[in-house]
């Protein structure tokens, strides 16, 4: 064996000894890389030896190669094996900490609720279905004629006047925020003959200085009922019965009179105080009875309005404020707390009806 050859084959058995124990020695997936870099990357003494077998003659040439060959198997089988060792250890190790357990009660994500007001109003909304009534629904920025011409409500009426009404800029008091959703049993009048049976909920604007028991922008449940031969007493029957329907079914309503324009005669009904039966309670402030609407026989300027003929016709309506009403069903002392949107007052309504 010539000098060279001598020299590469020692430089093969020292790269295959060295790699090895290197690669031995190699505790972690970076000290293991840093051993195959030096072992068997382009620096190594192996790529040494192999550069020096191009100079050489062929004979050598081969049996070294082959030598060479051999070390970097033997190597590359060395560093797989310890890769292999270690990938596994790192599987168990992430397995480890990764875990899961899968039979643990999983997260509730919090569930959203109708506003308790949208309740109120969708259940004395569904009282008034039950006994055959249809929602009828309309614009809240209205015409000043389906707002109070209409209603028996002339131009000189307070209720007209801009201080306690919001009109719109540069409509010559035409055209306001409705006060209340009277204008949209107008509107169905006018598209339909009797008989008419429509409830008709709906937000409302009025100019108030807001408290506990007023606010600027409410909502309104207004009803009527129009058809041949409707009495007063068709009034108390239809709007006792829901009274009963909502508070409970003993209880009893009476009728005081009252005066609107669109109305005529007109009465407000109070219900026996649900909570101490007409005894005089906190609730009732002692009076044994709660004001819940407004109603009365629709005037029949009203009626000739729309173009009904009155000898045929005739018909009741009623009115009732829905954040009133929810505050009464539900012990809500401020109609405020209706539209703060505070989460931990809305919360307590989850899953009320
Ligand atoms: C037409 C004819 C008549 C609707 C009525 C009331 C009585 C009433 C108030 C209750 C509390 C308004 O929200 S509130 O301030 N409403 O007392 N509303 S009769 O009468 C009508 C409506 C439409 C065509």
């Amino acid at each position: 064996m010539s000098a060279p050859d001598a020299e590469t084959s020692a430089l093969l058995e020292k790269a295959l000894a060295e790699g090895l124990e290197l690669i031995g020695k190699a505790r972690d997936a970076p000290s293991l890389e840093d051993a195959r870099v030096r072992s068997l990357g382009r620096k190594a003494s192996l790529a040494r030896a192999r550069s020096s077998l191009g100079r050489m003659p062929e004979v050598q040439r081969r049996s070294l190669g082959a030598i060479a060959t051999s070390v970097q198997r033997r190597l590359e089988e060395a560093y797989r094996s310890r890769k292999e060792a270690f990938d596994a250890l790192n599987l168990e190790k992430r397995w480890q900490e990764e875990r899961i357990d899968v039979t643990l009660p999983g997260e509730n994500p919090p569930v959203g609720g109708l506003h308790p007001l949208t309740k109120t109003i969708w259940e004395i909304v569904d009282i008034f279905i039950g006994m055959g009534y249809r929602v009828a629904e309309g614009p809240e920025v209205e015409l000043a004629s389906y707002n109070f011409d209409a209603l028996n409500t002339p131009y000189e009426h307070p209720s007209r006047s801009p201080s306690d009404t919001y009109y719109m800029d540069g409509q010559d008091e035409n055209v306001l925020l409705r006060p209340h959703t009277s204008p949209v049993q107008i509107r169905a009048m006018e598209t339909q003959e009797p008989p008419v049976y429509i409830v008709c909920p709906g937000r409302t604007y009025r100019r108030d200085e807001i408290d506990a028991t007023h606010m600027n922008t409410f909502a309104q449940i207004e009803g009527l009922a129009v058809d041949e031969g409707v009495t007063m007493a068709d009034l108390k029957g239809t709007l006792g019965k829901f009274a009963r329907t909502l508070f409970g079914k003993d209880l009893d309503v009476r009728l005081r009179p009252s005066f609107f324009p669109f109305t005529e005669p007109s009465a407000e009904m109070d219900v026996e105080c649900f909570v101490c039966r007409g005894n005089g309670c906190r609730v009732c402030k002692q009076e044994g009875w709660i004001e819940l609407l407004g109603c009365g026989m629709v005037d029949p300027f009203v009626l000739e309005w729309v173009g009904y003929d009155v000898e045929k016709y005739s018909g009741f309506a009623f009115g009732l404020g829905a954040e009133r009403a929810a505050s009464l069903a539900h012990g809500v002392s401020d109609l405020r707390y209706f539209y703060e949107n505070d989460i931990r007052f809305l919360q307590t309504f989850r899953g009320v009806s």
